[in-house]
């Protein structure tokens, strides 16, 4: 029996008349919620978010995949599923046949979800932060997914940079090497996720939704490979974590890490799980703050995108 695309991926009756009309919508993204934020806090969260993009008028397409189905804007039981459902995998862009012809469920990380929602006809997507090249990289050679389908996925993901467990020079040098553009929103320094600022300098910095917005006309218009563009949208000051807090909790989380042998898919789930507790919840603050902000970023960006087209 083949499946045809359309019963593997599959938008929401809102998502699939929101984009015949032009109405603007935001992908968001699943993992976050199934394994980067602690339940129950998770499913309030994924419904805030959505409620964020509806007040700024744009359409919410939260993406998982449930049962073998990709599924571009999940229904409440949907988001109860990636809040709630006890062993639900983490699927990257190249777990995605599998769990298409297997049958199975999961959350999408970034570079899963990129891909879902280009090839739905999304072009503007919120998350908190990349995945990215890890500490350690030179021996195990860990770099996630996430930098190779932003090579090659014509998506603008608005993020708080990417997660300070990482070693953030590598990544930028990663993402320069395979032609992926990145601006700083309002900042000439890329965000250090639950800080406002990494340290490391961006090249180029954007005021508005509109200027985004022509960013991606002119990725279209000059052709060639279709990269994703970066909008690095840092945590405001008032509201990031601590950043001796931040240094001293996180040095001690690589430690627990290397001592218990996490590695692969686990490691950014166990460092941002370890954060939290290491700092009283007050990391989980920070990057709900971060998302937040994005996703009403991102949203301002679809709406300035739906109008200039
Ligand atoms: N941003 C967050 N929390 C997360 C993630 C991003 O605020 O949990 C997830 C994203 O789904 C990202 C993934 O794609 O972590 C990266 O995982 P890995 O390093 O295994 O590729
Ligand atoms: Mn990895």
């Amino acid at each position: 029996m083949s499946r045809s695309a359309d019963t593997i991926l599959r938008p929401s009756a809102e998502v699939a008349a929101a984009l015949a009309e032009g109405t603007p919508v935001v992908a968001l993204e699943s993992t976050i919620i199934s394994h980067g934020l602690p339940q129950p806090r998770n499913l309030e969260v994924a419904g805030e978010l959505e409620e964020i993009v509806r007040e700024a008028g744009a359409v919410p397409a939260t993406i998982a995949v449930l049962d073998g189905v990709a599924r571009i804007g999940l229904d409440e039981e949907g988001l109860r599923r990636v809040a709630a459902e006890p062993g639900l995998r983490k699927l990257g862009q190249r777990d995605l046949p599998l769990a298409a012809a297997l049958g199975a469920s999961g959350a999408t990380t970034v570079s899963a979800t990129s891909f879902l929602a280009a090839r739905a006809g999304i072009r503007v997507f919120a998350t908190g932060g990349l995945g990215g090249v890890h500490r350690g990289w030179t021996e195990d050679q860990d770099e996630s997914a996430d930098l190779d389908a932003l090579s090659r996925t014509r998506i603008t993901v608005v993020c708080a940079g990417v997660k300070s467990i990482l070693d953030v020079p590598a990544t930028l040098q990663r993402l320069e090497t395979r032609g992926v553009t990145v601006a700083g929103y309002r900042t000439d320094f890329f965000p250090g996720f639950y800080l406002h600022t990494s340290g490391e300098p961006v090249d180029w910095r954007i005021e508005s939704p509109a200027e985004a917005a022509a960013v991606m006309r002119a990725q279209d218009a000059l052709g060639g490979t279709e990269t994703a563009l970066i909008v690095a949208n840092p945590v405001p000051v008032e509201q990031q974590l601590d950043p001796a807090l931040h240094d001293r909790v996180l040095a001690e989380a690589l430690q627990a890490a290397s001592a218990a042998g996490v590695s692969g898919q686990a490691i950014t789930p166990f460092l941002l799980d370890y954060l939290v507790k290491g700092t009283e919840g007050a990391s989980l603050e920070a990057n709900l703050a971060a998302v937040r902000g994005n996703t009403r970023l991102a949203a301002r960006i679809a709406a300035a995108w739906s109008t200039a087209r």
